[in-house]
């Protein structure tokens, strides 16, 4: 056990064997790929599951008993799915809600999962299961419709297996204003006035992502390039700072992603790096998160555009440290969750190189009361639904007594 201030963290260790399985295998080899409509990724043949049951009902047999009986219980993402119903089988009566911070893809794309129906099943021992965006709901609704002949018996309740679970989008927000103290800080207004003085005669467009093949990197990458070979104008000046942290190292899709990112990157600046410009910076590292804020003020342009995201909070984050006065532009893939909130960004669809790099000319060109209109609209929507208000949408649902 291991006390953070008010919380405390009970840690389980895991074997070799296990972390294979289960981590590796299991959730980021088969159901992070499925979930982001990637079948071509996924390994489903290796018998991975078994590590991925085995670990859940450790990590039942773990926390059952450190709960009180009137403790609620909340769980996070999709290493966790069959965790309540291993906690049932142990005699748990507890309130438990669980949280997908990834997509859920199509029926049909879901059904590729050899274990579907199990997974499904799994999550009618919540009480309540929430999603990011009112399109994976949909899915989860047409699934269970299909497959598992649910009726629904509200507007967010469905019956199915000899049970009730209530289902519901309620898309993360951001701490606003823990972000907004951060951009105030030393570290972020240094970053800011650093990135002003080396970039004073260019105009910044900035990506910050996990080094993932959901984050769209090299097709953001080309609509770089297509920009520049398309907008000339744009050459020695536009310049795309893309960090890209780590991630997931030891699963083989993103050492070819790796790859195949750096390889692009060096190209665009071989083709039309300047002996005083280079239009890609690209860093294969984390960014201290005090930094980030001002790395994001100093930029005219973001580019959010993955493929498949859950919601994307570097998004969020972007609008909400922006100079109201003279704030940047989000350029959004419409695949992300946060699209579906955040509207007034230019939407774009990552796998279209041209209408992409279109999009990034016309937020680099955008007039000022365009971007301020925008930016307004933006920002209100992402203080409406902050992280204070997702806690509190979800938790009322988990705790709206059943029917
Ligand atoms: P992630 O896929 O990790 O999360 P995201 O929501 O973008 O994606 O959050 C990333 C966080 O890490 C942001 O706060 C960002 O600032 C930070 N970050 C990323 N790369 C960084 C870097 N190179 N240096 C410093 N900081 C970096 C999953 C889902 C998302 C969903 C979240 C929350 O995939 O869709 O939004 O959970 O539910």
């Amino acid at each position: 056990m291991h006390k953070h201030g008010d919380v405390t963290l009970a840690t389980v260790d895991l074997g070799r064997t296990d972390h294979e399985s289960y981590y590796l295998g299991y959730s980021n080899g088969v159901l992070w790929p499925v979930f982001h409509y990637r079948l071509d990724l996924a390994d489903f043949d290796a018998g991975y599951v078994d590590g991925y049951r085995r670990v859940n009902r450790l990590f039942a047999r773990r926390l059952l008993p450190l709960l009180r009986p009137d403790d609620i219980v909340w769980v996070h993402d999709y290493h966790l799915i069959p965790l309540a119903a291993e906690l049932r089988v142990l005699g748990s009566a507890h309130r438990i809600g669980f949280f997908l911070h990834i997509p859920l893809p199509p029926p049909l794309i879901f059904a590729a999962i050899p274990e579907h129906e199990w997974l499904v099943r799994a999550l009618f021992s919540y009480d309540l299961v929430g999603f990011q965006s009112q399109a994976d709901l949909a899915h989860f609704a047409r699934y269970v419709h299909n497959e598992a002949r649910a009726e629904q018996r509200r507007d967010d309740v469905f019956y199915a297996f000899g049970r009730n679970v209530r289902a519901r989008a309620v898309p993360i927000g951001l701490d606003v204003d823990e972000f907004a103290a951060l951009a105030a800080g030393r570290e972020a207004t240094d970053t800011l006035a650093t990135m002003r003085e080396q970039y004073a005669r260019r105009q910044l467009l900035v990506g910050v992502d996990r080094l993932d093949y959901s984050k769209g990197l090299p097709q953001r990458v080309r609509a770089f390039r297509q920009l520049l070979l398309r907008y000339p104008e744009n050459r020695n000046s536009a310049t795309l700072i893309q960090v890209a942290a780590p991630s997931r190292e030891d699963v083989n899709a993103y050492a070819d992603l790796r790859r195949e990112l750096e390889w692009l990157c060096g190209a665009v600046n071989g083709d039309y790096g300047e002996l005083d410009w280079m239009p890609v910076r690209y860093i294969h590292r984390t960014v201290a998160r005090r930094r980030v804020p001002g790395l994001y003020r100093a930029s005219r342009v973001a580019l959010v555009t993955p493929l498949r995201d859950g919601m994307n909070l570097v998004a969020k984050e972007f609008v909400a440290v922006q100079d109201p006065a003279d704030p940047g532009v989000l350029v959004l893939s419409r695949f992300a969750g946060a699209a579906e909130q955040l509207t007034d960004a230019l939407l774009v669809n990552p796998y279209d190189t041209q209408g992409t790099a279109d999009a990034i000319q016309r937020a680099l060109h955008m007039p000022l009361d365009e971007r301020r209109a925008r930016h307004e609209r933006l920002l209100q929507e992402v203080r409406r639904h902050d992280v204070h208000w997702w806690r509190k949408e979800f938790l009322d649902a988990l705790t709206e007594p059943a029917e």
